[in-house]
């Protein structure tokens, strides 16, 4: 697969694929990760480490990242230090530097994955494919519809996923299996989306939001393992709490503010397909 095609004087034919992985201390399973990665079918990648202390921005970086510090914790803070450094708009926290691949434009794409080895970065072109088949704005690798085991995905995991999913449905009319941190979003969506939760609410936010918008969401099967290195929140108690709070949170939160209209968000417009962007300076 080819994410951005180029013709002869180095146009890109195509949306251009950017790769986003937050990364709190995880040394031991990022250079496989980074490894994983189907190298030719993206533009780059951003490893975004969220005040590690152990070698993950030199793991990183021998890997072949670009690597954007982000002291504050938080799943979504790293994310949105990621996006800050590859999205055309985004105002860049003090000290985020822009990528070199960046940045994007509105047809680009931009995948999440995580950096504990869990996700198969092999799976990214079935992540990408119904954005670049011009049938989806929003994709969610969804490691239920992949069958995972409980070994990989943790019976919390599995027993919070189901009743995020269930309360999706019911008071949104959302169908998803899965709250997978295996994604890929057009880069237009995910500025009309308005991103902002900083921590484990991130993934539901964008489902919600998604659904809200009326954005074309699809799920697709993608495998999934256990993690390498040390678990920090599906598996510990006080994680799964904290992160299953917070998105059941996000779900009935939202529903109340859609009473009050302040949940409402504009239904999306999809931007007209550009013409090629000249990658030659
Ligand atoms: N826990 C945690 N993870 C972060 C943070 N910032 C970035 N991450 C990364 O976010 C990804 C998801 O975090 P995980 O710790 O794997 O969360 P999980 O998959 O729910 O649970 P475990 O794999 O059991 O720890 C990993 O790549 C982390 O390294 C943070 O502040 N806290
Ligand atoms: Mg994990």
């Amino acid at each position: 697969m080819e994410s951005a095609p180029t013709d002869e004087r180095g146009a890109r034919a195509g949306p251009g694929i950017a790769v986003v992985i937050p990364a709190l201390d995880e040394e031991q399973a990022l250079p496989l990760v980074l490894a994983e990665l189907p190298a030719d079918s993206v533009l780059g990648v951003v490893v975004v480490d969220n005040g590690s202390t152990d070698r993950t921005a030199e793991v990183a970086r021998a890997g072949g990242a670009y690597v954007v510090y982000e002291p504050r914790r938080g799943y979504g803070r790293a994310c949105l230090a990621g996006l800050a450094a590859i999205l055309p708009g985004a105002e860049s926290p003090a000290g985020v530097p822009r990528a070199p691949f960046g940045p994007l434009t509105a047809n680009d794409v931009v995948v999440f994955l995580d950096a504990d080895h869990s996700d198969y970065p092999a799976d990214l072109p079935r992540v990408v494919a119904p954005i670049l088949a011009g049938e989806a704005d929003l994709v969610i690798g969804s490691r239920v519809l992949g069958g995972a085991t409980m070994q990989a995905l943790l019976p919390q995991a599995w027993i919070g996923n189901r009743i995020a999913c269930g309360l999706m449905q019911l008071l949104f009319g959302a169908r998803y299996t899965d709250l997978g941190p295996f994604r890929a979003i057009t880069v237009s969506a995910l500025e009309h989306l308005g991103m902002h939760d900083v921590d484990f609410g991130w993934t539901v936010e964008m489902q919600l939001k998604a659904r809200v918008a009326r954005l074309r969401v699809v799920e697709v099967p993608v495998r999934y393992r256990a993690r390498i290195g040390q678990s920090k929140i599906t598996g510990t108690v006080s994680g799964t709490v904290r992160a299953g709070w917070k998105i059941l949170g996000w779900i009935v939160g939202w529903r109340l503010k859609l009473l009050v209209t302040s949940g409402r968000i504009p239904r999306y417009t999809r931007p007209a397909p550009h013409p090629p962007v000249s990658t030659m300076e």
